[in-house]
């Protein structure tokens, strides 16, 4: 007999299944035993009736023993699956010897601290790995999407020489006898590879922000969801894809996680324009409608601002999600292309909140770039290998980055962007 999945019960009626998993809960009735077991795909109820030889076993199961059970699949009129497995074998392949310092199965809550220190049981409730389950399907799609339109999958190096955001968010290591930094960005390696001739580039991995404060929306290790452009007339053409391909990675997740949108209680935002504003615009809508004179000198948008362009919008519009364009370049990297000499043709994707999202065009012409450089207090020297590309071909090119938890944290519906990690690196966690 073949493995199954829990999942793949329902249509196996009247068979003979194994299954394996980790036992969730027990009840053990005088002749009868009703266990629930669980694997990665779901719960199923398992009933020991009669044999002695079983119930013996089942009275000395502990919860999250990892067990193989072998029996019939019949029809359940428990509330945990619409089919059960009436066991004829029970063989217990690893027992659990600690008792739980966490409650898998929900009944009992448990602050953040402690699920993160005790993580891996904190993973085990199926809640959790629904969340991951969502993550996993938007970032297939956000690959799916990007493929289907020429884009290449590419892998940029992690230990780099240089910091590309900002100076003081870098992470520093000792590289044999010099010093290197973890990238916080693919940002210069993206554009490098546009301008090598890929045209089309994207990149899922880590990044790195030596970021010191604490909060629920920021982690020193994230996913980025990276892609860069060539041949883009300016940063409109980026906010019409990314508008398009966000909309298929939550069309996918809608059509693809249905048991995981049910047991979170998603809701999956359904638009077909996500709503552009202009900076100057998102400024005088905080200081006029909400009346807070504080932004009309702002230069950036902050927690509370994007709470409330995002309140703005979906009263207006009924959208969960907004673009802010022509950001300040005094706010933006020095690769921002500007749009005067006041704004760059940069913008941030706000979702139900937060800011999920920064992209921009980029600056292709070397003697700007120098000056913005030198203007933002750089030292071009720093960036020779980047620039030198400049001279050797650069089309106008452009792109963006989401943050995966941010986005993942959003749409689900979490408190706090470290649930949406499955390791959370922060200010003060290295481990587990
Ligand atoms: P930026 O620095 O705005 O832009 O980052 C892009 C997106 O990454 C996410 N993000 C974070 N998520 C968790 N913890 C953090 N500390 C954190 N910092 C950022 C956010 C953010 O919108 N190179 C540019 C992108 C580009 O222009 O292509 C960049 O990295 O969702």
């Amino acid at each position: 007999m073949k493995k199954v999945f829990i999942k793949d019960l329902l249509g196996l009626k009247g068979r003979k299944v194994v299954i394996h998993g980790w036992i969730h809960k027990v009840r053990v009735l005088g002749k009868l035993a009703f266990i629930v077991l669980r694997d990665s795909s779901g719960l199923v109820q398992i009933v020991v009736k009669g044999r002695q030889d079983l119930l013996q076993k089942a009275r000395r199961l502990n919860m999250e023993d990892v067990v193989e059970v072998s029996g019939l699949v019949v029809e359940s009129e428990s509330k945990i699956s619409p089919v059960e497995v009436l066991a004829d074998e029970l063989t217990v392949l690893n027992r659990a010897t600690e008792v739980l310092p966490l409650d898998v199965t929900g009944a009992v809550g448990a602050e953040l601290g402690t699920r993160l220190r005790y993580r891996v049981v904190d993973l085990k409730r199926p809640e959790n790995l629904a969340v991951f389950k969502i993550q996993a399907e938007l970032i297939d799609a956000f690959r799916r999407y990007l493929r289907s339109r020429g884009f290449i999958e590419i892998y940029t190096p992690k230990i780099v020489a240089m910091s590309t955001e900002g100076g003081a968010e870098l992470f520093e290591v000792q590289y044999f006898e010099r010093k290197a930094y973890l990238a916080q960005s693919p940002q210069i390696y993206k554009q490098l590879a546009v301008i090598a001739g890929f045209e089309r580039v994207f990149e899922v991995g880590p990044v790195f922000r030596a970021e010191k404060h604490s909060t629920t929306r920021h982690l020193n290790e994230y996913v980025s969801l990276d892609l860069e452009m060539g041949f883009i007339s300016d940063e409109h053409d980026l906010m019409d894809l990314e508008e398009g391909l966000v909309r298929f990675m939550f069309k996918s997740v809608e059509e693809n996680c249905r048991r995981e949108i049910k047991l979170l209680n998603v809701t999956i935002p359904d638009f077909d324009k996500i709503p552009r504003l202009k900076f100057p615009e998102a400024k005088e809508i905080l200081s006029e409608y909400f009346n807070l004179r504080e932004y009309e000198h702002a230069e950036d948008l902050d927690q509370r601002g994007e709470e409330l362009i995002c309140q703005y919008v979906q009263e207006m519009h009924e959208i969960p999600l907004a673009f802010v364009d022509l950001f300040p370049l005094s706010s933006r990297p020095f690769y921002t292309m500007p749009y005067d000499e006041t704004y760059g043709r940069s913008f941030d994707l706000l979702f139900r909140g937060l800011e999920v999202s920064t992209g921009g065009q980029r600056i292709h012409n070397y003697d700007l770039l120098i000056r913005r450089m030198r203007e933002k207090g750089l030292n071009p020297e720093n960036f020779k290998y980047y620039l030198e590309a400049f001279r050797y071909g650069a089309p106008p090119h452009g792109g963006f980055a989401l943050g995966a938890e941010r986005l993942t944290m959003k749409l689900v519906g979490l408190k706090n962007i470290r649930e949406a990690s499955l390791f959370p690196r922060d200010r003060f966690r290295v481990e587990p």
